[in-house]
């Protein structure tokens, strides 16, 4: 099942978002007329004849030069194309970056996956904060932490009531704790959302592989999806079967990942209990591996995706570029831990990823158009490990300092061409970091370029564009170039756009930019055209 557009109250099918610093936006799809053309009552009597008398002097001031652009109602934006993102993706698409939270009886034993025959009494963190959790990585720049509210060994981090083996018998807080309400309370108060990792593999239930653990894993995430909130994703891992305890049968169960699971009744079950919650797994539906656990993604890297006969544990093939021309949105995320594994070994202290090494994988992420899901594994008092926080939070503050300043800002943009040369699309929209607005051309053109002109010369090694998403991916090709010694020269070029495009590179200096768009499939819509510089100790 795939959502690419949702129905709105009148009728037409519309994409909407609003995020802090963009103001919310519905954009119709499928008509061509705007929304305040659609809103404006047919004029009547004494006013049909100003509404006319209106047309007379607009087409007069227009012949006498005086009207030079045309009215913003009067040109239509350019029609979506290809699949384009649902609302829930929208908002997934503008968190960007956000954390994963690899804690359970691995933690404790020292392991990457439990064969599920851990005692309860293993869980036992000697000063858990889920404050410390989430202040981290609220510090860190995250927008949403993702617990793995159960892993491959089946112990949950919350009491279900649909087995035994879970916190409940644990000693933590006399068995009377809670860890999914804790850090989803406490994401709460620090302003991030939350989501669930569910593993569908389970080596500890004895019905696994059987049609009854389907129903188990259903009722454990109706209470993830029931109890705690608003849960901002499900994360459906693809590894799948193998040996285990299953209640202690202590042997190797096959499940055949195309069918066991049923996804699609789960898809649904998840659709209704929280609408706009996102799912991942290797096929979607809202978001896709990236293919490999080195969050690095493709080079291109477009967002959209076929779809049809993948499922979660199925082909890796084409997960890390995606696939163009791709029959469904499915963009990628990026997962990877800030240690060597995703479970907390002390051994692994003195291998936390250095903020230089963060850096060079948010540009290989979010840079080009994924989102990164950093983990975070929390050490045995159940709190982030002191080399994990700092490394983070100098990455962020990197960023902080890289991105606070569009120096694109100063400069003065010229476009080859102007849908109907209308302000509603100039090129002043690129540059003041509005999701909402964007620069786009007549559809006959679909290769055209942009300058960048400043009184004096600015330095920057960052270069930051973004396509407005609810048009669809449109850019294939671009190139950069830089105004040296009286000529153009070209200093980057690259494929996909989508959400985000970070090209960074050398140091420049010039007062003349420009931006080629070299291939596209119909006319573009830029939302972003920025240039930073990196502070010193970045590079
Ligand atoms: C994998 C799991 O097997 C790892 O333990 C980890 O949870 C990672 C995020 O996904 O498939």
């Amino acid at each position: 099942m795939h959502w690419h557009q949702e129905p709105a109250a009148d009728g037409l099918t519309r994409l909407r978002f609003g995020v802090r610093r963009f103001a919310p936006l519905s954009v119709p799809v499928r008509s061509r007329k705007s929304a305040a053309q659609r809103r404006r009552p047919k004029p009547s009597g004494s006013r049909k004849v100003h509404a006319k008398l209106g047309r007379f002097f607009g087409a007069f001031l227009m012949a006498a030069g005086l009207l030079p652009q045309m009215s913003a109602a009067a040109v239509p934006p350019p029609l979506p194309f290809g699949p384009v993102p649902t609302a829930r993706q929208l908002r997934w698409h503008e968190m960007e970056f956000y954390g994963f939270v690899h804690f359970t009886v691995n933690t404790f034993t020292d392991k990457e996956w439990g064969y599920g025959d851990e005692s309860e009494s293993v869980f036992n963190p000697t000063d858990f904060s889920a404050d410390q959790i989430a202040n981290t990585a609220q510090q860190g720049g995250m927008k949403g932490l993702i617990l793995t509210a159960k892993h491959h060994d089946g112990f949950c981090l919350w009491p279900s009531q649909y087995t035994e083996h879970s916190v409940k018998n644990s000693p933590w807080k006399n068995g009377k704790g809670d860890v999914v309400k804790e850090l989803s309370e406490a994401c709460r108060r620090h302003g991030l959302r939350f989501g669930v990792y569910l593993s569908p593999w389970d080596r500890n239930n004895k019905d696994y592989g059987r049609p009854e653990y389907i129903t188990y894993y259903r009722n454990q995430l109706r209470e993830l999806l029931t109890h705690y909130g608003d849960i901002f994703t499900v994360w459906f891992d693809g590894a799948n079967g193998g040996d285990g305890f299953y209640g202690g049968a202590r042997e190797t169960r096959k499940i055949d990942a195309r069918t066991y699971y049923d996804w699609d009744n789960t898809r649904q079950m998840v659709r209704q209990l929280m609408p706009m919650a996102v799912m991942f797994s290797d096929a979607g539906p809202d978001f896709r591996w990236v293919g490999n656990e080195s969050g690095i993604a493709g080079d291109p890297c477009w967002a959209t995706l076929n779809a049809a006969g993948r499922y979660p544990g199925g082909t890796s093939k084409g997960l890390n570029s995606g696939e163009r021309p791709g029959t469904d949105w499915i963009p990628a995320e990026c997962d990877v831990s800030i240690r060597p594994g995703w479970f907390y070994h002390a051994t692994e202290d003195a291998r936390v990823k250095s903020p230089a090494e963060l850096l060079d994988i948010y540009y290989k992420s979010v840079g080009r158009g994924a989102c990164l899901n950093l983990n975070l594994p929390p050490d045995r008092r159940g709190q982030i490990h002191d080399e994990d926080v700092r490394s983070l939070q100098e990455f962020h503050r990197i960023l902080q300092e890289t991105f606070a300043h569009n120096l694109a800002e100063k400069g003065r943009l010229k476009a080859s061409n102007v849908r109907g040369g209308s302000r509603q699309f100039g090129p002043e929209n690129l540059v003041r970091a509005h999701r909402g607005k964007y620069w786009s051309t007549d559809d006959s053109v679909t290769t055209p370029e942009l300058v960048l002109e400043f009184p004096h010369p600015v330095g920057f090694n960052v270069v930051s564009l973004r396509e407005f998403l609810p048009l669809g991916q449109r850019i294939e090709a671009f190139a950069l170039d830089q105004w040296k010694d009286g000529t153009w020269v070209e200093f980057a070029k690259g494929t996909s756009i989508g959400n985000h495009r970070l090209i960074r590179g050398e140091y420049i200096s010039s007062d003349k930019i420009r931006l080629r768009i070299t291939q596209a499939s119909v006319c573009p819509a830029l939302s972003e055209f920025g240039l930073f510089i990196e502070p010193e100790r970045a590079r």
